[in-house]
């Protein structure tokens, strides 16, 4: 059976996180996310994490480290995780997002996540607290 990953990115410049809250479709809206959509045949999760941040929010990326874990979305398409540095561009919701907000640790709590994203978010945090 073939999985399909979504790969999310935490994506970090000057010591806070991106997070981006959702437009579509209805019964995400309104929720934060790490930005990220799915893998497509043929592409690494890196070129997919890439592809995505440039499209969604006009940014150039590059991803540094998997976090570890998988989390189910609905059968067939499990998300992933990884960290990622910001190389260029200032984040706009292109597509898929109405508002961006970056995020010191202490202020991980101040936006209503995704539930299948909250464990990503949290490693990210301790990451970035620890740096
Ligand atoms: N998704 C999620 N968490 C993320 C990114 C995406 O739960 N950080 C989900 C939302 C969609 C699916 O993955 O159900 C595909 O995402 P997209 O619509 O962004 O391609």
């Amino acid at each position: 059976m073939n999985e399909t990953v979504v790969v999310a990115g935490a994506v970090c410049d000057r010591g806070r996180l991106l997070a981006a809250r959702r437009s579509a479709p209805p019964e995400l809206a309104g929720r934060w996310e790490l930005p990220g959509g799915k893998v497509e045949p043929g592409e690494s999760p890196q070129q997919a994490l890439v592809r995505e941040l440039r499209e969604e929010l006009g940014i150039e990326t590059e991803p540094l480290r998997r976090i570890a874990g998988e989390w189910p979305l609905r059968p067939g398409l499990v998300l992933h995780a990884w960290t990622a540095r910001l190389l260029d561009g200032e984040p706009r919701p292109l597509q898929d997002h109405d508002e961006l907000r970056w995020l010191a640790p202490e202020e991980a709590d101040e936006v209503d996540w995704l539930p299948q994203d909250r464990p990503a978010v949290a490693e990210a945090m301790r990451i970035l607290g620890a740096l």
